[in-house]
């Protein structure tokens, strides 16, 4: 099995990487700048905007992880450029090459003025919160477009917030560890014939207010919990819309600013 990354120097595949290796798995590495191979690790640059790249890329490929993308706000243009006709060129380009199953990291922020409650459900209609959650919604809904029109198994993860420790004191809800990011792509490779699915990246975190049913559902099984570093964890916690929206401070964040 060969499973191409996208974005594979950023941090959400750095993490993954090695929690992905199998026996008989190839990791096909993908990025603009060349990440170091590890062993049955194969590195390709190039864009994720550039047709040519992708076609290059999706040759010969059981699985698209597409994480490539600005992973935080940008102007209007480099958003729709990168992040959503990235991801357009990317399935195009799966869709072309026969590649069967592609799993998108969306995010927490296509639905960041979502108000916080609990159990929110992961195919919660879009509230972005920043041009960013505006490029998550579009890829999901591009998503949705390649499954019905062509039969791709799509597997849309919105992501909370996946470092190696949870980001200050809203981190300890929307948190998923390394571990069980690890676990929940896994079972988004290997479930058989998801069709098409919007699933909550989040570990079982005692403050979690994202569901985990949609992505039990395809026998992710979380088992960490922020709340283990939450004697560590110092800072204010969030207050005004940091706090009642779920998008925390992308809710007050300047429009088409990077930051
Ligand atoms: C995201 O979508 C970002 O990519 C990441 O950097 C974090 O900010 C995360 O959301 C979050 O909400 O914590």
């Amino acid at each position: 099995m060969r499973v191409l990354l996208t974005g594979a120097a950023g941090g959400v595949a750095t993490l993954l990487r090695p929690r992905l290796r199998r026996d008989g798995r190839v990791l096909r590495l993908l990025d603009v700048t060349a990440p170091q191979a590890l062993a049955e690790e194969e590195v390709l640059t190039g864009s994720v905007t550039d047709p040519e790249a992708m076609a290059v890329a999706c040759h010969d490929v059981d699985a698209v992880i597409h994480l490539g993308g600005h992973s935080r706000e940008n102007s209007w243009a480099e958003t729709v450029e990168v992040n959503i006709t990235g991801t357009q060129t990317v399935l195009e380009a799966a869709q072309k090459a026969g590649v069967p199953r592609v799993i998108l990291a969306s995010s927490n922020h296509a639905v960041g003025f979502r108000e916080v409650t609990e159990e929110l459900p992961a195919e919660s209609t879009p509230r972005p919160d920043t041009f960013y959650g505006v490029s998550k919604a579009a890829i999901e809904a591009l998503g949705s477009l390649y499954h019905s029109r062509f039969g791709m198994d799509v597997v849309c993860i919105r992501i909370g917030s996946c470092f190696e420790r949870p980001p200050g004191v809203r981190g300890l809800a929307t948190w998923l560890s390394p571990d069980d990011a690890g676990r929940l792509f896994e079972a988004c490779l290997t479930f058989p014939s998801p069709g098409y699915r919007v699933v909550w990246g989040v570990s079982d975190n005692t403050r979690r207010v994202y569901s985990l049913a949609e992505a039990e559902a395809l026998g992710y099984r979380s088992l960490d919990d922020a709340e283990k570093f939450a004697a560590e964890i110092t800072g204010p916690a969030p207050t005004g819309a940091a706090a009642k929206y779920v998008g925390g401070p992308f809710t007050t964040t300047p429009l088409g600013i990077p930051n």
